[in-house]
């Protein structure tokens, strides 16, 4: 009986282990967005695991995107976080349409 106890005891010590680490790798990274240049999501992409606010050379060019993490999102028409804002939610895969589809110009998590 007390080995049992034992065992049960070290699983759980072993998942509450795996838990702080996926919080703190999300912490570091600020979480995973992926941008694509095609909307299926395929073509060039770029990865941000932060705010950027210019997306450089795939400035409007986004028609895509997936998240990886478990952290929202926000993709702006404007440079530096201006413009119309969408709020892209964790976990998810998706298209930017309408006005959105090739007019990212800035994405930050959603603090
Ligand atoms: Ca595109």
């Amino acid at each position: 009986m007390s080995h049992i106890n034992n065992q049960t005891k070290n699983l759980y010590s072993i998942e509450f282990v795996q838990d702080l680490d996926e919080e703190a790798s999300a912490a570091i990274s600020g979480g995973l967005l992926f941008l694509f240049d095609k909307p299926n999501p395929q073509g060039d992409q770029v990865v941000l695991t932060g705010p950027d606010p210019n997306l450089d050379s795939f400035n409007n060019k986004a028609s895509s995107y997936r998240i990886t993490s478990n952290r929202n999102w926000y993709a702006y028409t404007g440079k530096n976080y201006t413009g119309t804002r969408y709020l892209l939610k964790a976990g998810t895969t998706g298209k930017f349409t309408g006005k959105a589809n090739n007019n990212i110009e800035s994405a930050r998590p959603a603090y």
